[in-house]
Protein backbone atom coordinates (compact mmCIF):
# COMPACT_ATOMS: atom_id res chain seq x y z
CA UNK A 1 0.00 0.00 0.00
CA UNK A 2 1.44 3.34 -1.07
CA UNK A 3 2.29 5.98 1.77
CA UNK A 4 0.45 9.11 2.18
CA UNK A 5 -0.61 11.93 3.78
CA UNK A 6 -3.95 14.11 4.60
CA UNK A 7 -5.42 16.84 7.05
CA UNK A 8 -8.61 16.12 8.55
CA UNK A 9 -10.81 19.38 9.38
CA UNK A 10 -13.98 20.08 10.58
CA UNK A 11 -16.44 22.77 11.66
CA UNK A 12 -14.60 25.96 9.79
CA UNK A 13 -17.98 28.02 10.56
CA UNK A 14 -16.95 30.50 8.12
CA UNK A 15 -19.17 33.64 9.41
CA UNK A 16 -19.89 33.26 12.11
CA UNK A 17 -20.85 35.62 13.83
CA UNK A 18 -18.45 37.63 16.55
CA UNK A 19 -20.29 36.62 20.18
CA UNK A 20 -19.53 37.20 24.07
CA UNK A 21 -16.61 39.45 24.09
CA UNK A 22 -16.55 42.66 25.34
CA UNK A 23 -13.06 43.68 24.62
CA UNK A 24 -13.48 47.29 24.70
CA UNK A 25 -10.54 47.60 22.41
CA UNK A 26 -11.48 47.91 18.82
CA UNK A 27 -7.92 46.28 17.69
CA UNK A 28 -7.90 43.64 20.08
CA UNK A 29 -11.56 42.83 19.40
CA UNK A 30 -10.77 43.12 15.75
CA UNK A 31 -8.11 40.20 16.20
CA UNK A 32 -10.59 37.72 17.34
CA UNK A 33 -13.07 38.52 14.90
CA UNK A 34 -10.76 38.02 11.82
CA UNK A 35 -9.30 34.81 13.60
CA UNK A 36 -11.27 32.25 12.30
CA UNK A 37 -10.47 32.72 8.60
CA UNK A 38 -6.78 33.39 9.41
CA UNK A 39 -6.54 30.23 11.23
CA UNK A 40 -8.33 28.43 8.01
CA UNK A 41 -5.48 29.95 6.02
CA UNK A 42 -2.56 28.98 8.34
CA UNK A 43 -3.87 25.74 7.75
CA UNK A 44 -4.05 25.83 4.65
CA UNK A 45 -0.27 26.91 4.59
CA UNK A 46 0.56 24.07 6.43
CA UNK A 47 -1.26 21.49 4.11
CA UNK A 48 0.53 22.88 1.25
CA UNK A 49 4.05 23.09 3.18
CA UNK A 50 3.66 19.36 4.08
CA UNK A 51 2.90 18.19 0.46
CA UNK A 52 -0.17 16.40 1.77
CA UNK A 53 -2.21 13.91 -0.73
CA UNK A 54 -5.94 15.45 0.11
CA UNK A 55 -7.61 17.82 2.50
CA UNK A 56 -11.04 16.20 4.33
CA UNK A 57 -13.69 18.88 5.55
CA UNK A 58 -16.16 17.11 7.37
CA UNK A 59 -19.38 19.71 7.14
CA UNK A 60 -19.58 23.17 8.64
CA UNK A 61 -17.36 25.25 6.28
CA UNK A 62 -20.14 27.52 6.83
CA UNK A 63 -21.57 29.02 9.78
CA UNK A 64 -25.15 29.60 7.99
CA UNK A 65 -26.06 31.56 4.75
CA UNK A 66 -24.03 34.18 3.31
CA UNK A 67 -25.01 38.28 3.88
CA UNK A 68 -23.02 38.79 1.07
CA UNK A 69 -20.22 36.84 -1.44
CA UNK A 70 -17.19 37.69 0.76
CA UNK A 71 -17.27 34.24 2.74
CA UNK A 72 -17.42 32.30 -0.69
CA UNK A 73 -14.72 34.34 -1.83
CA UNK A 74 -12.24 34.28 1.10
CA UNK A 75 -12.81 30.18 1.00
CA UNK A 76 -12.66 30.14 -2.95
CA UNK A 77 -9.01 31.63 -2.81
CA UNK A 78 -7.91 29.27 0.04
CA UNK A 79 -9.34 26.54 -2.24
CA UNK A 80 -7.28 27.48 -5.21
CA UNK A 81 -4.01 27.95 -3.23
CA UNK A 82 -4.29 24.09 -2.96
CA UNK A 83 -5.17 23.41 -6.23
CA UNK A 84 -2.01 24.87 -7.60
CA UNK A 85 -0.47 22.29 -5.26
CA UNK A 86 -2.19 19.64 -6.41
CA UNK A 87 -4.14 19.41 -3.71
CA UNK A 88 -7.35 17.84 -4.16
CA UNK A 89 -9.94 18.55 -1.15
CA UNK A 90 -13.48 16.38 -0.58
CA UNK A 91 -16.20 18.00 1.93
CA UNK A 92 -19.71 17.58 2.98
CA UNK A 93 -22.15 20.07 4.06
CA UNK A 94 -22.77 19.70 7.98
CA UNK A 95 -26.14 21.22 9.52
CA UNK A 96 -24.88 24.57 9.38
CA UNK A 97 -24.24 24.41 5.97
CA UNK A 98 -27.02 22.17 4.31
CA UNK A 99 -27.50 23.04 1.05
CA UNK A 100 -31.60 24.13 1.99
CA UNK A 101 -29.62 26.29 3.89
CA UNK A 102 -26.93 28.03 2.09
CA UNK A 103 -28.36 29.99 -1.39
CA UNK A 104 -26.00 32.14 -2.72
CA UNK A 105 -22.68 30.45 -4.34
CA UNK A 106 -19.20 31.07 -5.82
CA UNK A 107 -17.87 28.87 -7.74
CA UNK A 108 -15.49 26.70 -6.61
CA UNK A 109 -12.25 24.97 -8.03
CA UNK A 110 -11.89 21.89 -9.75
CA UNK A 111 -9.68 20.69 -7.22
CA UNK A 112 -13.06 20.60 -4.91
CA UNK A 113 -15.07 17.57 -4.59
CA UNK A 114 -18.34 17.39 -2.83
CA UNK A 115 -20.21 14.32 -1.56
CA UNK A 116 -23.84 14.11 -2.37
CA UNK A 117 -26.70 15.35 0.34
CA UNK A 118 -29.41 12.44 -1.14
CA UNK A 119 -26.89 9.19 -0.62
CA UNK A 120 -23.59 8.23 0.21
CA UNK A 121 -21.23 8.42 -2.70
CA UNK A 122 -17.52 7.47 -3.19
CA UNK A 123 -14.55 8.70 -4.65
CA UNK A 124 -11.46 6.69 -5.42
CA UNK A 125 -7.91 8.08 -5.69
CA UNK A 126 -6.71 5.35 -7.89
CA UNK A 127 -3.14 6.18 -7.23
CA UNK A 128 -2.88 5.82 -3.08
CA UNK A 129 -5.46 3.18 -3.07
CA UNK A 130 -7.52 5.33 -0.94
CA UNK A 131 -11.08 5.53 -1.03
CA UNK A 132 -13.86 8.38 0.31
CA UNK A 133 -17.18 7.45 1.58
CA UNK A 134 -19.15 10.31 2.97
CA UNK A 135 -22.78 11.73 2.90
CA UNK A 136 -23.43 15.42 3.26
CA UNK A 137 -26.54 16.99 5.00
CA UNK A 138 -29.65 18.22 2.55
CA UNK A 139 -31.82 20.02 5.10
CA UNK A 140 -30.35 21.11 8.82
CA UNK A 141 -31.75 18.73 10.93
CA UNK A 142 -30.49 15.35 9.70
CA UNK A 143 -32.21 12.38 12.25
CA UNK A 144 -31.14 9.26 10.17
CA UNK A 145 -28.72 7.27 11.29
CA UNK A 146 -26.49 7.80 7.65
CA UNK A 147 -23.32 6.14 8.18
CA UNK A 148 -25.50 2.63 8.15
CA UNK A 149 -26.04 3.14 4.77
CA UNK A 150 -22.50 4.05 3.96
CA UNK A 151 -21.34 1.61 1.09
CA UNK A 152 -18.99 -1.86 1.66
CA UNK A 153 -15.19 -0.74 1.63
CA UNK A 154 -13.22 -0.90 -1.48
CA UNK A 155 -11.00 -4.40 -0.31
CA UNK A 156 -7.68 -3.66 0.03
CA UNK A 157 -7.53 -0.25 0.02
CA UNK A 158 -7.18 2.51 2.56
CA UNK A 159 -11.15 3.34 3.00
CA UNK A 160 -11.98 6.66 5.33
CA UNK A 161 -15.63 7.43 6.10
CA UNK A 162 -16.83 11.31 6.20
CA UNK A 163 -19.41 12.19 8.45
CA UNK A 164 -20.96 15.01 10.32
CA UNK A 165 -22.68 13.52 13.63
CA UNK A 166 -23.31 13.70 17.41
CA UNK A 167 -22.59 9.85 17.34
CA UNK A 168 -24.95 8.67 20.28
CA UNK A 169 -24.86 12.38 22.26
CA UNK A 170 -22.18 15.25 22.64
CA UNK A 171 -23.99 18.09 25.09
CA UNK A 172 -24.45 20.82 24.34
CA UNK A 173 -23.92 19.88 20.44
CA UNK A 174 -27.18 18.89 19.05
CA UNK A 175 -28.05 15.57 18.09
CA UNK A 176 -27.25 15.24 13.61
CA UNK A 177 -27.09 11.98 12.14
CA UNK A 178 -26.86 9.61 15.08
CA UNK A 179 -25.01 6.66 15.29
CA UNK A 180 -22.74 4.06 17.27
CA UNK A 181 -19.31 3.57 17.49
CA UNK A 182 -20.98 0.23 16.16
CA UNK A 183 -22.26 1.54 13.28
CA UNK A 184 -19.36 3.30 12.20
CA UNK A 185 -17.29 -0.42 12.98
CA UNK A 186 -19.29 -1.91 11.14
CA UNK A 187 -18.94 -0.41 7.84
CA UNK A 188 -14.96 -2.17 8.14
CA UNK A 189 -13.33 1.35 7.05
CA UNK A 190 -10.02 2.21 8.45
CA UNK A 191 -10.36 6.26 9.48
CA UNK A 192 -13.48 7.78 10.18
CA UNK A 193 -13.12 11.74 9.74
CA UNK A 194 -16.03 13.31 11.84
CA UNK A 195 -17.39 16.52 12.45
CA UNK A 196 -19.60 18.70 14.49
CA UNK A 197 -18.44 18.39 17.72
CA UNK A 198 -16.26 21.14 18.61
CA UNK A 199 -14.15 19.68 20.74
CA UNK A 200 -11.01 17.66 19.46
CA UNK A 201 -11.57 14.07 20.52
CA UNK A 202 -10.14 10.33 19.54
CA UNK A 203 -13.29 8.28 20.02
CA UNK A 204 -12.20 5.08 19.15
CA UNK A 205 -8.37 4.23 18.10
CA UNK A 206 -9.79 0.72 16.27
CA UNK A 207 -10.46 2.47 13.66
CA UNK A 208 -9.39 5.19 14.34
CA UNK A 209 -12.60 7.64 14.47
CA UNK A 210 -11.66 11.63 15.30
CA UNK A 211 -13.30 14.60 15.88
CA UNK A 212 -10.52 17.10 15.09
CA UNK A 213 -13.09 20.06 17.03
CA UNK A 214 -13.04 23.36 15.35
CA UNK A 215 -9.65 25.13 14.28
CA UNK A 216 -10.19 28.36 16.45
CA UNK A 217 -12.35 29.17 19.52
CA UNK A 218 -15.30 31.53 18.98
CA UNK A 219 -16.39 32.45 22.41
CA UNK A 220 -15.73 31.22 25.85
CA UNK A 221 -17.75 27.28 25.76
CA UNK A 222 -14.83 27.01 22.82
CA UNK A 223 -11.84 27.03 25.02
CA UNK A 224 -7.92 25.67 24.85
CA UNK A 225 -6.06 24.81 21.75
CA UNK A 226 -7.95 24.47 18.36
CA UNK A 227 -7.00 23.26 14.70
CA UNK A 228 -7.55 19.72 12.80
CA UNK A 229 -5.17 16.50 12.57
CA UNK A 230 -2.44 15.07 9.98
CA UNK A 231 -3.04 12.15 9.32
CA UNK A 232 0.03 9.94 7.65
CA UNK A 233 0.02 6.23 6.50
CA UNK A 234 3.24 4.51 5.75
CA UNK A 235 3.25 1.03 5.21
CA UNK A 236 -0.55 0.53 6.36
CA UNK A 237 0.68 2.15 9.70
CA UNK A 238 -1.42 4.86 10.99
CA UNK A 239 0.06 8.28 13.01
CA UNK A 240 -2.04 11.19 13.35
CA UNK A 241 -1.16 14.37 15.25
CA UNK A 242 -2.94 17.71 16.34
CA UNK A 243 -2.02 21.18 13.72
CA UNK A 244 -2.78 23.47 15.80
CA UNK A 245 -3.98 26.88 13.95
CA UNK A 246 -5.71 28.73 15.95
CA UNK A 247 -4.78 32.54 16.27
CA UNK A 248 -6.58 34.02 19.71
CA UNK A 249 -7.82 31.66 22.20
CA UNK A 250 -10.42 31.39 25.11
CA UNK A 251 -9.74 30.33 28.59
CA UNK A 252 -11.48 30.66 31.65
CA UNK A 253 -10.22 30.86 35.44
CA UNK A 254 -12.72 30.06 38.51
CA UNK A 255 -11.86 31.87 41.62
CA UNK A 256 -12.83 31.20 45.55
CA UNK A 257 -11.96 34.24 47.40
CA UNK A 258 -12.76 34.32 51.25
CA UNK A 259 -13.95 37.01 53.85
CA UNK A 260 -10.87 37.86 54.60
CA UNK A 261 -9.31 38.67 51.34
CA UNK A 262 -9.41 42.53 50.75
CA UNK A 263 -9.44 44.09 47.50
CA UNK A 264 -5.82 43.66 47.03
CA UNK A 265 -5.27 40.04 48.06
CA UNK A 266 -8.34 39.32 45.83
CA UNK A 267 -6.20 41.02 42.59
CA UNK A 268 -3.48 39.15 43.69
CA UNK A 269 -4.94 36.19 43.86
CA UNK A 270 -6.43 36.50 40.32
CA UNK A 271 -2.86 37.30 39.53
CA UNK A 272 -1.42 34.10 40.76
CA UNK A 273 -4.23 32.32 38.86
CA UNK A 274 -3.35 33.63 35.73
CA UNK A 275 0.07 33.02 35.93
CA UNK A 276 -0.74 29.49 35.91
CA UNK A 277 -2.25 30.11 31.71
CA UNK A 278 0.75 32.00 30.62
CA UNK A 279 2.47 28.50 28.93
CA UNK A 280 -0.92 27.05 27.77
CA UNK A 281 -1.48 30.86 25.56
CA UNK A 282 1.02 29.57 23.47
CA UNK A 283 2.11 32.83 22.56
CA UNK A 284 -2.11 33.79 21.32
CA UNK A 285 -3.90 36.65 22.37
CA UNK A 286 -6.14 35.33 25.24
CA UNK A 287 -9.55 36.06 25.96
CA UNK A 288 -9.89 35.28 30.04
CA UNK A 289 -13.42 35.30 31.69
CA UNK A 290 -12.27 35.57 35.59
CA UNK A 291 -15.29 33.91 38.11
CA UNK A 292 -14.92 34.70 41.49
CA UNK A 293 -17.28 33.11 44.01
CA UNK A 294 -16.87 32.74 47.59
CA UNK A 295 -18.21 34.54 50.70
CA UNK A 296 -16.93 38.58 50.86
CA UNK A 297 -17.96 41.17 53.24
CA UNK A 298 -17.12 43.09 50.32
CA UNK A 299 -20.25 41.07 47.90
CA UNK A 300 -22.08 44.67 47.59
CA UNK A 301 -18.86 47.40 47.07
CA UNK A 302 -17.78 44.86 44.50
CA UNK A 303 -21.57 44.73 42.53
CA UNK A 304 -22.10 48.47 42.87
CA UNK A 305 -18.61 48.89 41.26
CA UNK A 306 -18.88 46.05 39.08
CA UNK A 307 -17.27 48.21 35.75
CA UNK A 308 -14.57 49.49 38.00
CA UNK A 309 -13.37 45.87 39.39
CA UNK A 310 -13.76 44.34 35.60
CA UNK A 311 -10.78 47.11 35.14
CA UNK A 312 -9.28 46.17 37.90
CA UNK A 313 -8.85 42.28 37.21
CA UNK A 314 -8.12 43.11 33.37
CA UNK A 315 -5.42 45.31 35.28
CA UNK A 316 -4.34 42.50 37.12
CA UNK A 317 -3.97 40.35 33.71
CA UNK A 318 -2.28 42.77 31.81
CA UNK A 319 0.22 42.83 34.87
CA UNK A 320 0.78 38.75 34.37
CA UNK A 321 0.54 39.09 30.42
CA UNK A 322 0.07 41.78 28.02
CA UNK A 323 -1.76 39.79 25.51
CA UNK A 324 -4.44 38.45 28.45
CA UNK A 325 -7.76 40.46 28.06
CA UNK A 326 -10.98 40.21 30.40
CA UNK A 327 -13.81 38.50 28.47
CA UNK A 328 -15.49 39.00 31.29
CA UNK A 329 -15.85 39.46 35.40
CA UNK A 330 -18.56 36.90 36.34
CA UNK A 331 -19.86 37.02 39.77
CA UNK A 332 -20.52 34.34 42.11
CA UNK A 333 -20.09 36.12 45.39
CA UNK A 334 -22.37 36.00 48.54
CA UNK A 335 -22.46 37.98 51.40
CA UNK A 336 -21.57 36.90 55.11
CA UNK A 337 -24.94 35.37 56.52
CA UNK A 338 -27.65 37.34 57.07
CA UNK A 339 -27.30 40.05 59.99
CA UNK A 340 -29.95 39.55 62.78
CA UNK A 341 -31.10 43.21 61.67
CA UNK A 342 -33.76 41.71 59.37
CA UNK A 343 -36.85 42.17 61.52
CA UNK A 344 -39.17 39.55 61.91
CA UNK A 345 -41.32 38.64 59.63
CA UNK A 346 -40.00 41.14 56.51
CA UNK A 347 -39.16 40.28 53.44
CA UNK A 348 -35.37 38.41 53.08
CA UNK A 349 -34.75 39.26 49.43
CA UNK A 350 -31.63 37.15 49.55
CA UNK A 351 -33.55 33.63 50.96
CA UNK A 352 -36.23 34.67 48.39
CA UNK A 353 -33.86 34.78 45.37
CA UNK A 354 -31.68 31.69 46.61
CA UNK A 355 -35.24 29.26 46.99
CA UNK A 356 -35.90 30.36 43.55
CA UNK A 357 -32.87 30.60 41.47
CA UNK A 358 -32.54 26.77 40.90
CA UNK A 359 -35.90 26.57 40.28
CA UNK A 360 -37.05 24.71 36.71
CA UNK A 361 -39.89 27.42 36.08
CA UNK A 362 -37.64 30.03 36.18
CA UNK A 363 -35.45 28.39 34.05
CA UNK A 364 -38.14 27.88 31.69
CA UNK A 365 -39.45 31.11 31.69
CA UNK A 366 -35.90 32.60 31.45
CA UNK A 367 -35.54 30.60 28.35
CA UNK A 368 -38.77 31.50 26.97
CA UNK A 369 -37.57 35.24 27.23
CA UNK A 370 -34.20 34.31 25.88
CA UNK A 371 -35.43 33.17 22.59
CA UNK A 372 -38.08 36.13 22.59
CA UNK A 373 -34.91 38.20 22.79
CA UNK A 374 -33.34 35.73 20.17
CA UNK A 375 -35.21 37.25 17.64
CA UNK A 376 -34.60 40.38 17.36
CA UNK A 377 -31.09 39.91 17.59
CA UNK A 378 -28.79 41.01 14.56
CA UNK A 379 -26.10 38.78 12.57
CA UNK A 380 -27.99 35.77 12.95
CA UNK A 381 -27.17 35.36 16.99
CA UNK A 382 -30.45 34.23 17.48
CA UNK A 383 -29.87 31.39 15.52
CA UNK A 384 -27.24 30.52 18.14
CA UNK A 385 -27.74 27.47 20.86
CA UNK A 386 -26.91 30.30 23.47
CA UNK A 387 -28.01 33.45 21.36
CA UNK A 388 -26.66 35.87 24.74
CA UNK A 389 -23.28 34.44 25.02
CA UNK A 390 -24.25 32.17 28.45
CA UNK A 391 -26.08 29.54 29.57
CA UNK A 392 -29.54 30.13 31.36
CA UNK A 393 -27.66 29.29 34.80
CA UNK A 394 -25.12 31.90 34.60
CA UNK A 395 -27.90 34.66 33.01
CA UNK A 396 -30.02 33.80 36.42
CA UNK A 397 -27.45 34.17 38.72
CA UNK A 398 -26.11 37.73 37.18
CA UNK A 399 -29.89 38.72 37.60
CA UNK A 400 -30.21 37.39 40.77
CA UNK A 401 -26.72 39.67 42.02
CA UNK A 402 -27.97 42.67 40.33
CA UNK A 403 -31.23 42.07 42.48
CA UNK A 404 -29.02 41.99 45.28
CA UNK A 405 -27.54 45.42 44.62
CA UNK A 406 -30.70 46.65 44.30
CA UNK A 407 -31.74 45.60 47.18
CA UNK A 408 -29.02 46.39 49.21
CA UNK A 409 -29.15 50.16 48.25
CA UNK A 410 -32.91 49.98 49.40
CA UNK A 411 -31.81 49.36 53.19
MN1 LIG B 1 -22.42 20.96 13.02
Amino acid sequence: MPSFSFIHAADLHLGSPFQGLALKDAAIAAIFVEASRKAFSTLVGLAIEKRVDFFLIAGDVYDGDWKDNKIGLFFNREMARLEREGIPVFLLRGNHDAASVITKTITLPDNVHEFPTGKPGSVKLDGLKVALHGQGFAERSANDNLALTYPAPVAGWFNIGILHTSLTGREPHAPYAPCSIEDLRSRGYDYWALGHVHDYEVVASDPLVIFPGNLQGRNIRERGAKGAVLVTVEDGRIAHERLIVDEARFAQVDLNIGPEQDQTAILRHVEHAVQALVEDMEGRMTALRVRLSGVTPLHGAILANRQQWRDEVEAACHRVHEDIWLEKLELRLEPPAASPAVAEGALDLRQLLAEHASDADIAAEANRLVEEIAVRLPGGLGANEQPLGDGIDTLIEEARQLLMTRGQGAD
